[in-house]
């Protein structure tokens, strides 16, 4: 991961939840100094914008539970449609949240630009319910699912194939707040899972050394790093919709980061649900960016 040229896409998504303000994530992310940081450790970045978000006072979808059916679905496959133009130019796309159902578009994006492509999903929730599970009819409950192929088909066709990944190469990071029916199918599919308990038992530098193995023996052409910041206990990233207390902490979060820097198997990365109306002083978003710096190679000394 040397010198990349990283492609920052925004998506100020607030459609996926009904809390206002995660669609300013992405003005908070760069606020807090995202693109300087980069490029004070080498790498080239270049700022796309943001990917149009219909308004929320404007939106109409209510044909189905799904909130905002159609204009998740919308924008969602405007992402994956510029993803897909940016890998085509040989850039690394980093995708600033915004909500994360915009992880839907994400991985429709990525999805047809590798054969056996590898996630890592960095989160408090599993993100693995359906229209039939979510006890909220929330989308930023569901990309997970849909990109295993599983929810509404508008969903999970985009970009007109599915599923975009294989629920062996997916492994979760941080979970303690899991619903009913995504326990099910955690079992049903047998998605690895290092819950907060294995953080606590194992450490974490045990936990990435054994997830990183398993998507080695996977054999995954590329790696996604999906990064929620309700994983990471809210005493550090306070500005999220859903905080779970008893998360992640602040350095064992770098020292993951530093971990898969260190594997180069990193190849595309987003970060999510930063909520600067519910944050303290931008604390969320800069906590965002340092994660990068250590996701992107930042030295100490
Ligand atoms: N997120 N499991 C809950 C739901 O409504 O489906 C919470 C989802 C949170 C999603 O934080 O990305
Ligand atoms: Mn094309
Ligand atoms: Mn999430
Ligand atoms: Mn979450």
């Amino acid at each position: 991961m040397n010198n990349l040229n990283i492609s920052l896409i925004g998506v100020p998504m607030d459609l996926g939840q009904n809390r206002r303000g995660v669609d300013m994530g992405p003005s908070a992310i760069r606020y807090a100094g995202v693109v300087e940081r980069l490029e004070e450790i080498g790498h080239n970045v270049t700022d796309e914008g943001n990917i149009l978000i219909a308004a929320a006072e404007k939106t109409a979808s209510t044909e189905t539970n799904l909130r905002n059916l159609k204009e998740v679905t919308d924008a969602s496959t405007a992402l994956a449609e510029k993803i897909h133009h940016v890998m085509e130019d040989g850039q690394f796309p980093l995708i600033l949240g915004g909500d994360h159902s915009i992880a839907i578009g994400t991985l429709a994006g990525l999805g047809d630009r590798y054969e056996n492509l590898g996630v890592i999903w960095y989160d408090a929730h599993a993100d693995l319910n359906t229209g039939e599970t979510s006890p909220s009819g929330n989308i930023h409950g569901m990309p997970l699912a849909v990109s295993i192929g599983l929810g509404h088909e508008q969903l999970v066709n985009i970009r007109g194939f599915a599923p975009k990944i294989k629920p062996e190469n997916v492994v979760i990071i941080g979970a303690r707040s899991v619903d009913p029916g995504e326990r099910e199918l955690i079992k049903e599919k047998g998605i690895k899972v290092f819950t907060m308990h294995d953080i606590d038992k194992l450490g974490m530098t045990e936990v990435m050394d054994q997830a990183m193995s398993y998507l080695k023996e996977s054999e995954v052409d590329g790696v996604h790093l999906s990064l929620d910041l309700d994983g990471i206990d809210p005493l550090y990233t306070p500005g999220v919709g859903t905080p779970v207390p008893g998360g992640i902490s602040y350095r064992e979060s770098h020292l993951a980061m530093e971990m898969l820097y260190s594997s180069k198997m990193i190849t595309s990365a987003e970060f999510v649900e930063v909520n600067p109306i519910l944050d303290e002083k931008n604390k969320t978003a800069d906590v965002a960016v340092a994660l990068m710096g250590s996701l992107f190679g930042e030295k100490l000394v």
